[in-house]
C-alpha cells in the first residue's frame, strides 16, 4: 500500500527492517543507546559492532537520549548506510504526553535524515513492542506525524513503514486509509 503526500511516497511493507535498502533505517532504541531487545537488538546484530561504537561516542558527548529525540550513526554492515536511533515513549496510560513524544520521535528522526541529505527512510512501529503503546493509536500518530513533516519539507522521496507482524501491518493499513493526502 502506498500514498503520495506532497513530494514523498509513503508505503507499508510487512517484514524485517534490517533487510531494507533505504538510505537509513530507524531504530526504536532506549535512552542508553547501548542496544536491547526487539528491533534494537536485531539492528545491532545485523549491523555489527560499528553501530554500538558510534552510539558510545554520541553518549560520551550528549549523555542519554531523551524520549522523542533522535541521532544518526553509521549502518555498519547493513544495506542501509545509516541508522537513526530514536526513543519512543513508554506507554503509561496515554495521559502522560505519550502521543506528543511518539510524534516527536518520528519527526526528529525525519529531521536527522533531511540534515544528512538522505532521500529514503524506513521506520519500524516505534513503542508498540516492549514499550506497550497500543498499536492502533500508535499507527495513527505515526502516519500523521510523517504526513505533517513531509507536507512542510519536500526533500525526502520515500518513507517506508516496515511492520514485523500482521497485526501491526493491519493497524498501519487502517491508519494509511484514513490519511488525507
Ligand atoms: N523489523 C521490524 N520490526 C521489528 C523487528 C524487525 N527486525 N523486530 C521487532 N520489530 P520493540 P519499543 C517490531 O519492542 O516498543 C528494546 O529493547 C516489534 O514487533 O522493538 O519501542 C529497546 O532497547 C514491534 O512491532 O520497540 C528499548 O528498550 C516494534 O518493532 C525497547 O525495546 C517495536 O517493538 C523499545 O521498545
Amino acid at each position: 500500500m502506498e500514498k503520495i503526500v506532497g513530494n514523498t511516497r509513503l508505503s507499508l511493507v510487512q517484514g524485517d527492517i534490517t533487510q531494507q535498502a533505504t538510505d537509513a533505517i530507524v531504530n526504536a532504541a532506549n535512552s542508553s543507546l547501548m542496544g536491547g531487545g526487539g528491533v534494537d537488538g536485531a539492528i545491532h546484530r545485523a549491523g555489527g559492532p560499528a553501530i554500538l561504537e558510534a552510539c558510545k561516542k554520541i553518549v560520551e558527548k550528549i549523555g542519554r537520549l531523551e524520549a522523542g529525540q533522535a541521532v544518526i550513526t553509521t549502518g555498519g554492515k547493513l544495506r542501509a548506510k545509516h541508522v537513526i536511533h530514536t526513543v519512543g515513549p513508554v506507554w503509561r496510560g496515554g495521559d502522560k504526553g505519550e502521543p506528543d513524544t511518539l510524534a516527536s520521535a518520528y519527526r526528529e528522526s525525519l529531521k536527522r535524515a533531511v540534515q544528512a541529505g538522505l532521500a529514503s527512510v524506513a521506520f519500524p512501529s516505534i513503542s508498540t513492542g516492549v514499550y506497550g503503546y497500543p498499536v492502533d493509536e500508535a499507527a495513527r500518530v505515526a502516519v500523521n506525524a510523517v504526513r505533517e513533516f513531509v507536507l512542510k519539507d519536500s526533500s525526502l522521496q520515500e518513507v517506508v513503514f516496515v511492520l514485523f507482524d500482521s497485526t501491526t501491518f493491519g493497524a498501519f493499513q487502517q491508519a494509511m486509509k484514513s490519511l488525507v493526502a
